[in-house]
């Protein structure tokens, strides 16, 4: 019965026309939270977790856990999107901005390549992981990010396909040329924007 009345309100919510404005092109909203990752969910112990700011910048950064989690803190309410084709609205996470992470950092960086534990890059211009676009999430829903999700911490840049939010985020590169990430070199869009539906390559 339960069943019965969640499906007739989650058909309902997806011929609403507020919700058919949110769905870009060719996606299908979803209540699930779809798992996709391209190999074996690493597990880091958040003793031995850091993140750190690299590549043409004056003097990198690094932070541990404990400092990470020190840095203040917002919350996000976005609507998520995955080139395979599901949407998810209002998906709920607490992290810190990039905003916050790069603020006093002198660099020369023009993208942002994302490193993470098991070796998945993802490559991003740095304007659109600034000026409030981008996180470094580690909340879902008001709960640990789950490993599956990318726990303890991982990107969160929800205007893009959700490939490039990389999950297990461990490093952010700075550079002030391009290098397509691991999708990106396998014949994904090397920008990524589900409004114009950049899929593939020539899209
Ligand atoms: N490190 C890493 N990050 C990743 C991936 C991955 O395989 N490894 N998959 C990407 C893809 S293709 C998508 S759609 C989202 C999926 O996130 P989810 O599993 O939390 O839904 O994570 C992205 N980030
Ligand atoms: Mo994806």
């Amino acid at each position: 019965m339960a069943g019965g009345f969640i499906s007739r309100g989650f058909r309902g919510r997806r011929h609403d026309p507020e919700f058919a404005d949110r769905t870009p092109p060719g996606q299908y909203l979803t209540r699930d939270f779809p798992v996709l990752s391209a190999g074996p969910t690493p597990r880091t112990r958040l003793d031995t977790w850091d993140l750190r700011i690299t590549g043409e910048v004056e003097a990198e950064r690094r932070w541990s856990w404990n400092e990470f989690r020190a840095l203040p803190v917002e919350n996000i309410t976005v609507d998520i999107h995955c080139v395979t084709k599901w949407s998810k609205l209002d998906t709920s996470w607490e992290g810190v901005s990039i905003d916050t992470l790069l603020e006093g950092i002198e660099h020369s960086g023009e993208y942002l390549i994302a490193h993470c534990d098991g070796g998945y890059t993802t490559n991003l211009p740095l304007e659109d992981v600034t000026g409030g676009k981008a996180w470094i999430a580690f909340n879902y829903d008001g709960e640990p990010l789950h490993p599956e999700h990318g726990g303890p911490a991982r990107l969160l840049v929800p205007h893009l396909y959700f490939w490039k939010s990389a999950k297990w985020v461990r490093r952010l590169e700075l550079v002030s040329e391009d290098q397509p990430g691991f999708w990106e070199s396998l014949g994904y869009h090397n920008y990524g924007d589900p409004w114009q539906e950049q899929r593939y390559w020539n899209d």
